[in-house]
């Protein structure tokens, strides 16, 4: 038995597709009429402290989300392995987000909006793509369907993970040790971190600090799509005013929605969207946890087990 147990998005929907795609597999819901030691999968998003009580025949938690970071800090979290989204179309989705605002920031946005507004005629050029570099933090599935959107738009592109990469046209940069030269040479810096205690505030007054300066007019650029917990937003907000970053373009905060009464709101060069870069699409997501739940059923071995003990 597959039990749904998803908030702030439409269950009613997922159950009824979840439940075509499954026939005759049986799907239940919260306030649905049965036996909870019957369930063996349970698809979550933002699960209450009850969730999983009563799962005694749990055999995997299925993730709504591709990050995990939240359902890890569940107080009452089963020791069932953690399968979390993976997709084609997610990635698509967050590398749309990062291309418009990797080439939103290159073409220097903020300046030229400035200009209209004040009706000023000033002409200024930008650098070519080759000449300006996007450094992504995260070089898992999104950071490196992001760094494949970005190569044939010419820029320069590097990278910085846990363990070491090698991508064509891709600079590597691993560890901690290895950090502070990835910054210093990228211009537009994209995080597509997961959240853990290591990556938990990377993006500070001191990583700002250590960007390139001098190839975007403004001050280098950072793009935030991961969590609002990479973010220290008060820094944020000091480094847009006093120039050491030219722009942020940020999906996630801190405190989500944000607050009425954040500065971000009224930064003309602080980009705002409401935790949408990437959504997990209903057709693809069933399509791909019908698959796992049919195959595990099966007896095949589950795919994209999250590793509990890196925390991602
Ligand atoms: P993956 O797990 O596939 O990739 C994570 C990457 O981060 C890996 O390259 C990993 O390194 C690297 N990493 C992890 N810890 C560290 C560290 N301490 N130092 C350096 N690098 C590190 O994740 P995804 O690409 O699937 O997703 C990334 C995040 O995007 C999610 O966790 C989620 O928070 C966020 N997200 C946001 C969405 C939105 O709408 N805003 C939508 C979907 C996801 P290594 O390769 O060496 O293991
Ligand atoms: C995710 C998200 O992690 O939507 O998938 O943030």
């Amino acid at each position: 038995m597959l039990l749904l147990h998803l908030s702030d998005v439409n269950e009613a929907s997922w159950a009824r597709q979840f439940a075509e795609a499954l026939a005759p597999y049986p799907v239940v819901r919260r306030g649905d009429d049965f036996d909870p030691s019957r369930v063996r999968y349970i698809f979550a998003w933002k699960p209450k402290a009850d969730a999983f009580e009563g799962l005694d025949g749990l055999e995997a938690i299925l993730s709504l989300g591709a990050g995990v970071d939240a359902l890890l800090k569940h107080p009452h979290l089963p020791a069932q392995p953690i399968v979390r989204f993976v997709d084609a179309d997610l990635s698509q989705r967050m590398s749309d987000y990062v291309v418009a605002h990797v080439t939103m920031h290159h073409r220097n946005f903020s300046r030229f909006q400035a200009d209209q507004q004040a009706r000023r005629w000033q002409q200024y050029y930008p650098p070519a793509a080759s000449q300006t570099t996007v450094g992504i933090m995260g070089m898992g599935v999104l950071g490196q369907d992001a760094v494949q959107r970005l190569k044939p738009l010419g820029f320069e592109l590097r990278s910085w993970s846990r363990t070491t990469k090698s991508i064509e046209g891709v600079t590597g940069f691993a560890g901690p040790e290895q950090f502070d030269d990835f910054l210093a040479g990228t211009d537009i810096l994209v995080n597509l971190l997961p959240l853990t205690p290591q990556t938990s505030g990377i993006l500070n007054a001191q990583t700002f600090g250590k960007l390139r300066r001098g190839r975007l007019a403004g001050g280098p650029v950072i793009i935030n799509a991961a969590r609002g917990g990479h973010q220290r937003e008060a820094d944020i907000v000091t480094a847009l005013a006093d120039g050491t970053l030219g722009a942020a373009s940020l999906d996630v905060f801190e405190v989500e929605p944000l607050p009425q009464d954040s500065p971000l709101w009224a930064i003309q060069n602080c980009y705002i969207t409401p935790h949408i870069a990437a959504i997990s699409n209903e057709a693809a997501g069933v399509r791909y946890f019908s698959a796992i739940i049919r195959d595990h059923e099966a007896g095949k071995p589950l795919i994209n087990v999250v590793d509990r003990a890196r925390g991602y």
